[in-house]
């Protein structure tokens, strides 16, 4: 018994010294320790053994079985230990690699020439506020001073939802809104979609405009005229001046239209302005007396200044845009041009 014992000790620690995977050692616990192992194969034998020697080989297979079962909690975990390595080693990152590069996106054209006059103005002082895009009567045209036959209401020019309900055509009734949310002084620049039943090369039935307020004590035409004169010098260069026009609007008075020395050719004449050395960027003027006494602020104590421009306008004089049509395509290859 005891060299059978000796030898099943001997058989099984080479074994379990060969075992280097969670397999092998599955297969080794098989074989000696399960029920049917080698070891309770031992104990089984037992009653071949002259009954008083088998409490004594009783005691061996027992220490055998006890010995056995610490080797292979042993092995288990050195081999455990070895694959968890091996993962380690297999799955390692390489943190000094180079990071892969993802495509950023850019701000389109249009907001880029948003921002960039809203941060002239805000420099300035002024608050910006966007009003609703669907309008009434009222606020766009009445309290304007447009009057009910101006042309400007005509069915060709607006898009009516109902007799009374609209798509703003300027985004002055968000001012309207202002001026009667709140006491003078009011410096407001409201950004925003409009809509014209309008579309060629230079006009689409959807643009953006940008329009601005100033309402306070001793407000003239010269203030128009220096505020606008320092955004064209930030928005068109250093050089960059502005001439005014006399024109007509129902809703100022005197009206202007303002042009900027061409940027392109310092004023000697080129294509862009025409051979003029101007370039028409804007209106603006003098708010009409009878806009504020709508608006239930008294003409006689403040007076106003406004002015709008055309957002789409301005971005295709600034990149060279020969045709509105691109601004909204959205065409990658044009778009990527404005990459900052
Ligand atoms: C243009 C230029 C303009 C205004 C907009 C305005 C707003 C209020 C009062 C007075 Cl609340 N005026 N806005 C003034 C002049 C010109 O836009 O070319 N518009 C057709």
């Amino acid at each position: 018994m005891q060299e059978l014992i000796d030898s099943l000790a001997a058989q099984a620690a080479e074994a379990l010294a060969a075992a280097d995977s969670r397999a092998t050692l599955s297969a080794f616990w098989q074989e000696y320790l399960s029920k049917n192992g080698k070891v309770a194969g031992l104990m089984k034998q037992l009653r071949t053994v002259a009954p008083e020697e088998r409490p004594a080989a009783g005691k061996i297979i027992n220490e055998c079985k006890a010995k056995l079962t610490a080797d292979y909690e042993a092995a288990a975990e050195r081999i455990n230990a070895a694959e968890l390595a091996a993962r380690n080693a297999a799955e390692a990152v390489d943190i000094t690699l180079p990071a892969k590069r993802r495509p950023m996106g850019a701000l389109h054209p249009i907001t880029l020439v948003k921002n960039q006059i809203i941060d002239v103005f805000a420099g300035m002082g002024f608050e910006v506020y966007e009003g609703p895009e669907i309008e009434d009567d009222d606020h766009n045209f009445t309290r304007l001073n447009v009057p009910k036959n101006h042309p400007a209401r005509d069915m060709q020019d607006t898009f009516y939802i109902t007799e009374d309900i609209l798509l703003r055509t300027q985004t002055s009734p968000g001012q309207i809104r202002t001026m009667d949310a709140k006491k003078p002084p009011i410096k407001v620049l409201v950004p925003g979609r409009v809509f014209r039943s309008d579309s060629d090369a230079t006009h689409s039935p959807m643009f953006h405009q940008m329009e601005g307020l100033v309402v306070d004590r001793h407000i003239t035409l010269c203030d128009l005229q220096g505020m606008l004169d320092s955004f064209v010098r930030e928005l068109f260069g250093e050089t960059a001046h502005t001439r005014l026009r006399p024109s007509y609007f129902p809703f100022t008075e005197p009206s202007v239209e303002v042009d900027v020395s061409c940027f392109e050719c310092g004023g000697k004449g080129c294509p862009l302005c025409k051979h003029t050395g101007w370039i028409e960027v804007l209106g603006g003027g003098v708010v009409n007396r009878k806009v504020l006494e709508n608006c239930g602020i008294d003409p006689d104590e403040y007076s106003g200044i406004a002015f709008g421009i055309g957002i789409e306008r301005i971005a295709m004089l600034k990149y060279g845009v020969n045709n509105i049509g691109l601004l909204f395509e959205n065409d990658l290859r044009f778009l990527k041009q404005f990459r900052e």
